[in-house]
């Protein structure tokens, strides 16, 4: 038998690895609340994601990218096709999935009742973050939230099961669909990764306890609104020049956040003139990725407190966002408190 022919069944024995649902099944009894409704909810978020990643990867030949011609979503944004085409299989699949009884989203104005009342949880989620980055093939991302309800089950969820804050989140995760397809996912006990086999159809256990370099040399920012940025994150700017440090911004922040969570690094997105609140979303941006930060050993603030702490007051409020490696955080910190 030639070598290559003893390798390739070699590599046929080896093991597929652990899928997310085995995963989840194995940690059953770690997760809150563990009756296995969580984890079917993580598993409608993951069919979701699959399907959405098929049309991303088609896009260019279904005519599905460009604009929605729908106008604009809540923030004001133009709406891109997939933007909406994600909404609705993320609405649809957790509708379906029947463990939550409501969603909110950043394409809908308003909470999204699934008519599941007797469901335990509620989701916050950004279906397609990095709308701009659609039609030029630069990677795009999901993020998503979940919190367990607190009004009675049975009935219709209300503002106050959204506005519980980013502490009392019990699962937290995003998909970055670049290169290949991960899935990032904590439920607050550290942080795991899982990319996509598209040969299975499944995501395969690929970054098993997931923790954020202390320090880093990278930092993400728009450089084209520096001037427009407080003093304080200026002077840091500064810092990071003078050290030499490397600029890398993609425009999509699960992109970004992906790439300093492996090697390093800091992403900012301050309050501007224009955007006095900061441009990202608290409930289904901010608080998520901040949840995924601190599980791996990093930090989040909006310049003033930890994001997790936020108390919140609307649906889709803005915050100034600073995530990334704890050192480069405690540093631009201390920027503030110099400056
Ligand atoms: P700007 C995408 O619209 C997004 O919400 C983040 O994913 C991204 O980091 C940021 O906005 C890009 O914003 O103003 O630099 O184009």
């Amino acid at each position: 038998m030639t070598m290559n022919v003893q390798t390739a069944l070699a590599n046929l024995a080896l093991p597929v690895g652990t899928t997310l649902d085995r995963y989840i099944m194995q940690r059953q009894t770690a997760f809150p609340y563990a009756t296995g409704e969580l984890s079917q909810l993580l598993r409608d978020m993951a069919l979701a994601s699959k399907i959405i990643n098929r049309e991303i990867n088609r896009a260019g030949l279904m005519d599905i990218t460009g604009s929605a011609g729908s106008g604009n979503n809540v923030q004001g944004e133009t709406q891109q096709k997939l933007d909406v085409v994600a909404n609705i299989r993320f609405i649809r699949a957790l509708k379906n999935g029947g463990e939550v009884c409501a969603l909110i989203s950043e394409e809908d104005e308003d909470i999204i009742h699934t008519g599941n009342d007797n469901a335990k949880y509620v989701v916050a989620i950004d279906p397609l973050d990095g709308s701009s980055n659609i039609d030029v093939n630069v990677s795009i991302g999901t993020i998503f939230s979940i919190y367990r309800r607190i009004t009675p089950v049975g009935s219709k969820a209300t503002l106050a099961d959204f506005l519980q804050g980013g502490d009392q989140q019990v699962a937290a995760g995003y998909i970055l669909y670049g290169s290949s397809t991960i899935l990032v996912l904590t439920t607050g006990e550290g942080v795991s990764g899982f990319t996509y086999d598209n040969s299975l159809g499944e995501y395969i256990l690929s970054h098993p306890n997931l923790r954020q370099p202390r320090a880093g040399q990278i930092f993400s920012c728009n450089d084209g609104n520096e001037a427009d940025y407080p003093i304080p994150v200026q002077a840091y700017l500064r810092q990071c020049k003078q050290q030499r440090l490397t600029g890398r911004y993609i425009g999509s922040l699960v992109a970004d956040f992906h790439r300093n969570l492996i090697k390093g690094g800091i992403y900012l997105y301050p309050q501007t003139a224009r955007l006095p609140e900061g441009k990202l979303r608290l409930l289904y941006e901010c608080y998520p990725m901040a949840f995924i930060a601190e599980q791996a050993g990093g930090r989040a603030c909006n310049g003033e407190q930890r994001i997790l702490a936020i108390a919140p007051t609307s649906l889709h409020q803005r915050s100034p966002l600073f995530i990334g490696s704890s050192d480069m955080i405690n540093q631009l910190n201390g920027m503030s408190l110099n400056g």
